[in-house]
């Protein structure tokens, strides 16, 4: 079993999508071994996204990830990292594929409702980030 670290973005919240997507979650076999609601700072989303801080979309990226509540998890499956990355579906939801989350919820390229890990160092970081061992079931 792989673990790897989602965040349902504020604009899903905001839509009132976060229940769709956490059924979809349950639906597709993960389990969900943490769980919380938070309102990042501008400064913990910085932190979050440091690998982006050269990019040109970095602030843009943190100003949005900071603009409302967000949920945080740790989901767990085999191969979850792609599977995870498979559901979200492609970065820009115009490119993303019929029945994938980032298709159904998602706004633009920055506004695409979910994160996903991309590799199991980076799952690591993401889940110590927000998470303690304690929080994980
Ligand atoms: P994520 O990390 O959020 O799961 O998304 P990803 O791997 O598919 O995309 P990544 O390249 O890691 O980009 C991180 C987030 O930055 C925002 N972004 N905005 N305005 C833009 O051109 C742009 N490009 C990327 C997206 O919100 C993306 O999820
Ligand atoms: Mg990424």
């Amino acid at each position: 079993m792989e673990r790897t670290f989602a965040i349902i973005k504020p604009n899903a919240l905001a839509d009132g999508n976060a229940g769709k997507i956490i059924s979809r979650i349950y639906e597709e076999g993960f389990t969900i071994v943490g769980l919380k609601k938070l309102y990042l700072s501008k400064i913990e989303a910085e932190g979050f996204y440091h690998v982006h801080r050269e990019r040109p979309f970095f602030d843009e990226l943190t100003d949005f990830m900071a603009s409302g509540p967000c949920i945080v998890m740790v989901l767990q499956a085999d191969n979850a990292i792609t599977r995870w990355r498979e559901l979200m579906g492609a970065t820009d939801p115009a490119e993303a594929a019929e029945g994938t989350l980032r298709r159904e919820f998602g706004k633009s390229v920055g506004v695409n409702a979910t994160h996903g890990s991309d590799a199991p160092e980076t799952a690591a970081f993401e889940i110590g980030y927000f998470f303690s061992g304690l929080e994980l079931l």
